[in-house]
């Protein structure tokens, strides 16, 4: 099995393609990245160079077309700006139209019918969009309105979207000034209310990350079948970055390889939970991201 990897290269912080391309290979998918942009450390550190790779990006999948490259699914990550994102959303849509995939829901019902949307009834590549556009209330500084407008059609392009709460609230409009009391979040209702709004398309499900419940943390998944309902694990007392990224990873994997859909998020989560206390053990700074490293080893499949 082979997936395209859409996301940045940074040499510091062990997030978007070093993560991707680690957790992919653990679990036995073949990792073909495509680098939107190549920086020294991920744009948390204090200081970092930046190389952009939108300019290169027509030639890249130019090339790839020319050798008859073909991906069993699509990941995308992080982008440098709303030109990139209109490139990316091209190349999904062409790997969709040339596999004969499909925009329409699978219009069945409850639990089965989830199962069948992310694993089964597939047509065309399968595909994970994390919009990747802010955290903890505050948007990245490469936010634009037009990056947003172009990863709110791109995420009606995939079959799941793994949006923060951060995330989740630039593409449906809201004011993020209600965000940015660290530890108040707003309740699962509301999320869920707003994550339905984006299931429009393609879209099937809607993993909301960064859920805490008490002295857990995970995320919440709204599909139009079913209930909304939460993955949780023990909450680590430091908070990572990168984690957004290994969760994406994770569960487009392990859904791409078919695992059951609960399985995948209830995987995801107990996975970062242990990588995160596992940094925090030996003081890790947030910035140097998860120890995931030594937990690939549950990534295997059956
Ligand atoms: O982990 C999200 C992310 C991805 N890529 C880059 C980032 C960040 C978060 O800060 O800076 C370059």
């Amino acid at each position: 099995m082979k997936a395209a990897l859409i996301n940045d290269l940074s040499g510091l912080g062990r997030c978007s393609l070093v993560a991707d391309i680690a957790v992919l290979s653990a679990m036995g998918i073949t990792a073909c990245p495509m680098p939107t942009a190549v920086l020294s450390a991920q744009t948390a550190y204090p200081a970092f160079s930046r190389l952009d790779m939108a300019p290169e990006l027509p030639a890249f999948i130019g090339k790839w077309k020319a050798v008859g490259a073909t991906f069993d699914g699509i990941l995308t990550g992080y982008m440098t700006g709303e030109e990139q994102a209109a490139l990316v959303k091209e190349f999904v849509a062409g790997a969709l139209a040339a596999a004969g995939g499909n925009t329409a829901d699978c219009g069945t019902s409850g639990h089965q019918a989830e199962a069948d949307a992310l694993a089964s009834s597939r047509s065309g590549p399968f595909i994970l969009v994390d919009p990747v556009m802010g955290d903890n209330g505050r948007a990245y500084s490469n936010f634009t309105d037009g990056l947003c407008r172009q990863l709110k059609d791109l995420s009606s392009m995939a079959d799941i979207i793994t949006p923060n709460i951060t995330e989740l609230w630039l593409l449906t409009g809201g004011p993020l000034a209600q965000l940015s009391c660290p530890g108040a979040d707003p309740d699962t209702g509301e999320i869920a209310r707003r994550a339905r709004q984006l299931l429009t398309g393609r879209c099937q499900t809607v993993a909301v990350t960064g859920i805490r419940g008490g002295s857990e943390i995970g995320s919440l998944i709204v599909t139009p079948q079913a209930a909304p309902r939460l993955f949780l694990a023990p909450r680590c007392p430091q908070s990572f970055s990168g984690t957004g990224d290994v969760f994406a990873a994770i569960v487009f994997g392990a859904l791409l390889r078919r695992d059951a859909p609960d399985a995948a998020f209830d995987l995801a989560a107990r996975f970062i939970s242990a990588a995160a206390m596992s940094a925090w053990k030996r003081g890790a700074g947030p910035n140097d991201g998860v120890d995931y490293e030594k937990e690939l080893g549950r990534l295997r499949g059956a």
